[in-house]
């Protein structure tokens, strides 16, 4: 009975994705999916990527969070549309919730979302929210064997940003267990290893985020 229920939610998600991707897909919006555990650094990456994106690029964020707007009141000032979900409870967003968020945007003036999903590295996997990518986000003082134990996400990313690389010296994170995970996992899987405190790696992630929009771009229709 519980197995059937969970069947039943996954499939009205996936079927309200579909919806949105074809929406997405006539507007030439590419839209991200990042998810990670609760304080990896998803919001401090948003911090740096919206100033380094904004001239060429519209941008809007949607924010997911059990409860509070911190994260959504963090990037106010940024300039950027912003929605903001709280889930009251729940561990993930779905696709209802991005629907609305879509409703609150201008969708003719848009280039990229950026869905910062609820703090989590297992349930937000399972959930398409109709985006284009999920970017699986691991840091450092998380640990090397994370991707092992928490296997769904890398399988289901597009690329991982390995962060707070600048933390390495202090910690005992073994990088070859980490590729080695990730290669058995999902041996295509780029990885880019960053750090929002010394900004390395950053333009490698910008260059893939460009070159993603741009590609949303040339398919439009
Ligand atoms: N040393 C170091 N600290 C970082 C880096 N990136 C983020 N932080 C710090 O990590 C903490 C958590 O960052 P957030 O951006 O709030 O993390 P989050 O993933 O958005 O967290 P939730 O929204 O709660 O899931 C903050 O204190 C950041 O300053 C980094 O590259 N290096
Ligand atoms: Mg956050």
């Amino acid at each position: 009975m519980e197995i059937k229920i969970k069947q039943n939610v996954l499939q009205a998600n996936a079927n309200k994705a579909q919806e949105l991707k074809k929406i997405l897909a006539s507007k030439g919006i590419f839209m991200l999916n990042m998810i990670s555990s609760p304080g990896s650094g998803k919001t401090t990456l948003l911090e740096k990527t919206i100033p380094l994106l904004k001239s060429r690029y519209q941008i809007a964020v949607i924010e997911g969070d059990v409860e509070s707007h911190r994260d959504a009141e963090r990037l106010d000032n940024f300039g950027v549309q912003i929605a903001s979900i709280n889930t009251g409870g729940s561990c993930h967003i779905e696709s209802v919730g991005i629907e609305k968020a879509l409703n609150s945007f201008d969708l003719n003036h848009l280039d990229l979302i950026i869905v910062e999903n609820v703090g989590n590295m297992v349930c937000p996997a399972e959930f398409d929210l109709g985006e284009d990518c999920k970017v699986a986000m691991l840091s450092t003082p998380e640990g090397a064997d994370k991707t092992a134990k928490y296997p769904l996400l890398f399988r289901e990313a597009k690329l991982t940003l390995l962060n707070k690389i600048d933390l390495l010296p202090y910690l005992n994170f073994n990088k070859e267990i980490f590729y080695q995970d990730i290669r058995n996992l999902n041996s295509d899987l780029p990885v880019l290893e960053i750090s929002c405190t010394t900004d390395q790696g950053l333009s490698a992630w910008i260059n893939w985020l460009e070159n993603k929009i741009k590609n949303k771009k040339t398919k439009k229709g």
